[in-house]
C-alpha cells in the first residue's frame, strides 16, 4: 500500500522492489518532492552542495560503442584525440580547481580499461592531488580487483563507473561491454574500499520503467553508492542519440526526487546536462534532493555553466559550496 512505502521513506534500505520504486515516480509531483525534501533534510543541510571539478586527462579515440559518447573512435564527433596529460599539467588543473572552490577533483580518461604504464602514471595524478588537499576521483573504465587496490594504495577516495541505464535498455546503447562487467568493476572499487561513485543517464530514449529499474538496480547494491550522478543526456553532434526527443525537465527532476528517496544518505549529483536547464529547473533539482554538481566551463569534452552563472545560482538561491569532509561549515 502507498501509505506503508510513505511511512518507511527515510530509512535506509537496500531490499526495494521495482513497484515501490515505480509507485514513488508515479506520486503526484508535490507529495514527491514534499517526501524527497523532508528525507533530504534527516540527512544533509538542505542548503549546501558539493562541488567537484571534472577534467579529461586523456580525450577521444576510445574503442568503445557508447552511443552518447562524443568519444568514442566509432563516431564523427568534433572531439579531437589527447593522449595521456603529464602528471604536473593536471596538478596545475587541479590547483585552479582547488582556488576554484572545488573539494574533489575527478580526472576522466576514454580508456575501456587502464594499461599498466597508463594506471602508474594516474596514480602519481592521484598523489599529487590528495597531497593538495582535494578529494580524489577517477573514472578510467573497467578495473579488475588487482588495479582497484592500487588506486586505493595511490589514495584514491571515489571511482565513477556508471550504470548508464536499465539492463534491458543497456543493450540498445552500449555492446562493446555488458551490464555485468560494470556491476563487476563497481565490486572490484568496494572490494579494494574505495568509495563508489555511479548513477546514469536519461534522455536516452529510455521508457518510464527504465528509470526506475536503473534506480532500483542502485539502490538494491549490497551497499548504496555514496554519491549518484544523473546526469541528463548532452546530445552530441555525431553521435547516434544526436537528435533524441527531448526530455521534459519535470520527469528529470522527478528522476532526481525518487534517486533521494531510495538513497537517503548518498549524494546526488545533478551532472552533465545543466547548460540545458533552466536556472528554475536547476533550483527545482535542489528542492528535490541534489546536493553535488560539477563546477567550471567544462565536463569533459562538452561546456558546463560558466562560474559566474553559477556562483549566481547559488547567491540566489543561498547555497553553500559544501566544505570538506573535516572541515566545520563556516556560514
Ligand atoms: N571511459 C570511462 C567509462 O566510460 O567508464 C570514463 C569516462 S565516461 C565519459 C563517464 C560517464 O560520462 C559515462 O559513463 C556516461 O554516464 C557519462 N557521459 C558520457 N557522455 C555523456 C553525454 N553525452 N551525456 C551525458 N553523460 C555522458
Ligand atoms: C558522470 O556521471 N558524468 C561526468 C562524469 N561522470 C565523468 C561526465 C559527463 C560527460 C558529458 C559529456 C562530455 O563532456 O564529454
Ligand atoms: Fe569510451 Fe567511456 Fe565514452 Fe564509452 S563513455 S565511449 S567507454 S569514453
Amino acid at each position: 500500500m502507498l501509505s506503508d512505502l510513505t511511512a518507511r521513506l527515510g530509512e535506509i534500505r537496500t531490499d526495494w522492489n521495482l513497484d515501490e520504486v515505480e509507485a514513488l515516480f508515479a506520486l503526484p509531483f508535490n507529495d514527491l518532492l514534499f517526501h524527497a525534501q523532508r528525507v533530504h533534510r534527516q540527512y544533509f543541510d538542505p542548503n549546501s552542495v558539493q562541488v567537484s571539478t571534472l577534467l579529461s586527462i586523456k580525450t577521444g579515440a576510445c574503442p568503445e560503442d557508447c552511443a552518447y559518447c562524443p568519444q568514442s573512435v566509432r563516431f564523427d564527433t568534433a572531439v579531437e584525440t589527447e593522449r595521456l596529460m603529464e602528471v604536473e599539467d593536471v596538478l596545475e588543473q587541479a590547483r585552479l580547481a582547488k582556488a576554484a572552490g572545488a573539494t574533489r577533483f575527478c580526472m576522466g580518461a576514454a580508456y575501456r580499461s587502464p594499461k599498466a604504464k597508463q594506471l602508474a602514471t594516474i596514480e602519481e595524478m592521484v598523489r599529487g592531488v590528495a597531497d593538495l588537499g582535494l578529494e580524489t576521483c577517477a573514472t578510467l573504465g573497467m578495473l579488475n580487483d588487482e588495479q582497484a587496490k592500487s588506486l586505493k594504495d595511490a589514495g584514491l577516495d571515489y571511482y565513477n563507473h556508471n550504470l548508464d541505464t536499465s539492463e534491458r535498455y543497456y543493450e540498445e546503447i552500449i555492446t562493446t561491454r555488458t551490464y555485468q562487467d560494470r556491476l563487476d568493476t563497481l565490486q572490484a572499487v568496494r572490494n579494494a574500499a574505495i568509495k563508489v561513485c555511479c548513477g546514469g543517464i536519461i534522455g536516452m530514449g529510455e521508457n518510464p520503467t527504465d528509470r526506475a529499474a536503473m534506480l532500483h538496480t542502485l539502490a538494491t547494491l549490497t551497499e548504496h553508492p555514496e554519491s549518484v550522478p544523473i546526469n541528463l543526456l548532452v546530445q552530441v553532434e555525431g553521435t547516434p542519440l544526436y537528435g533524441s526527443d527531448p526530455l521534459d525537465p519535470l520527469d528529470f527532476v522527478r528522476n532526481i526526487a525518487v534517486a533521494r528517496l531510495v538513497m537517503p544518505a548518498s549524494h546526488v549529483r545533478l551532472s552533465a546536462g545543466r547548460t540545458q536547464m533552466s536556472d528554475e529547473t536547476q533550483a527545482l533539482c535542489f528542492l528535490a534532493g541534489a546536493n553535488s554538481i560539477f563546477y567550471g566551463e567544462k565536463l569533459l569534452t562538452t561546456a558546463n555553466p560558466e562560474a559566474n552563472r553559477d556562483r549566481r545560482l547559488f547567491d540566489r538561491l543561498g547555497i553553500n559550496a559544501e566544505p570538506p569532509p573535516g572541515e566545520a561549515q563556516t556560514a
